[in-house]
């Protein structure tokens, strides 16, 4: 009787202990909808981080900024009052500024060597520069490449740009580029961007495919032109305290979560490279497919040779040379 009681509570305290365990609960976050490329992304970490360490983490997910816009949430990171959020780089170079070169216009030459550098050692290399800012960057994944939009006309070469004013994102090395093209460059969070289209606040903006579509940008904006003038990186980041304090297993874990996450994510942005054109021309908007780009990357030559000098050419060309 004794014995079987002792039982009993020894295995109602392991319960206890058990289920305590599963109690441990981070939050991720992202600045759009759960219905997006980012959306699959902490999704699929969320799934993954609680099968590979059999539940004992959970990660609770947030979406279309209610945690904060982008740069807020990368603070917050920092800080440790939220674990985890997954982010584009437009905000990073401010905590970052090593990853400002990824940022650079038609650097990349498509979404595949873009991977590709991401994935190989110069991603890897990126990856640990964010370790002394009290960041533990598991993965990176991808937001995709951006175009633009705008409320007032077609863009067919760069002088339609002209006097155009666009909501961009709060980077040194977009704001320099668009300037140089002529734009009327406003830096502005992406939670405020919609309302910002809709009063005329800003004219324009620029996101890849999957963000337009997240957003129903097409709502508020007439033109698309397919320019293709950056890749737009994503990232997943963690608290770095929160992440030491994990078991070895455990931070395996979590980066193997945070690469599934990244594949899943760069899947939907795949797919919705492929589908957007037609969902969004369905949607209204007018959309030009075709530019010259030699024209956009002769445009930018002045704002170029600026890049070349900040950044070294060796740099760049390293990541331009990457197969
Ligand atoms: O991360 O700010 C932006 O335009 C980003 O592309 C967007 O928030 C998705």
């Amino acid at each position: 009787m004794k014995l079987s009681k002792l039982i009993i509570g020894m295995s109602l305290a392991m319960g206890l202990v058990a289920s305590a365990a599963a109690q441990t609960t981070m939050k991720i976050s992202i600045s759009v909808a759960q219905n997006s490329h980012q959306g699959v992304g902490i999704d699929t970490f969320a799934k993954e981080v609680e099968k590979r360490t059999a539940g004992r983490y959970k990660v609770q997910t947030f979406y279309s900024g209610s945690l904060g816009a982008e740069r807020e949430s990368i603070e917050a990171v920092q800080l440790g009052t939220q674990e985890l959020t997954m982010t584009s780089t437009g905000p990073i170079p401010n905590f970052v500024p090593e990853t400002k070169i990824l940022d650079v216009p038609f650097l990349f030459r498509d979404k595949a060597h873009a991977r590709a550098v991401l994935d190989g050692p110069i991603g890897q290399e990126l990856l640990a520069t964010f370790e002394p800012k009290g960041f533990k960057a598991l993965a990176w994944g991808e937001n995709g490449i951006r175009h633009m939009t705008n409320s007032k006309r077609d863009v067919k070469a760069p002088e339609d740009l002209k006097g155009l004013k666009m909501r961009t994102m709060e980077n040194p090395v977009h704001i320099a580029a668009y300037k140089g093209l002529g734009i009327v460059a406003t830096p502005m969070a992406f939670t405020e961007v919609f309302t910002a289209l809709q009063q005329g606040t800003v004219d324009g903006q620029e996101n890849p495919l999957s963000v337009i579509m997240a957003a129903k940008f097409d709502q508020v904006q007439k033109h698309l032109t397919l320019t293709g003038h950056v890749y737009s990186p994503a990232i997943f980041l963690m608290n770095k305290a929160a992440f030491d304090k994990l078991s070895a297993a455990d931070k395996t874990a979590f980066v193997e979560s945070a690469r599934e996450a990244a594949k899943a994510n760069r899947a939907r942005v795949d797919k919705d490279d492929a589908n957007g054109v037609a969902e969004l021309r369905s949607k209204g908007m007018t959309i030009i497919e075709n530019v010259d780009k030699a024209r956009f990357v002769a445009a930018l030559a002045p704002v170029n040779a600026g890049f070349e000098k900040d950044f070294g050419k060796a740099n760049l060309d390293r990541i331009r040379n990457v197969k």
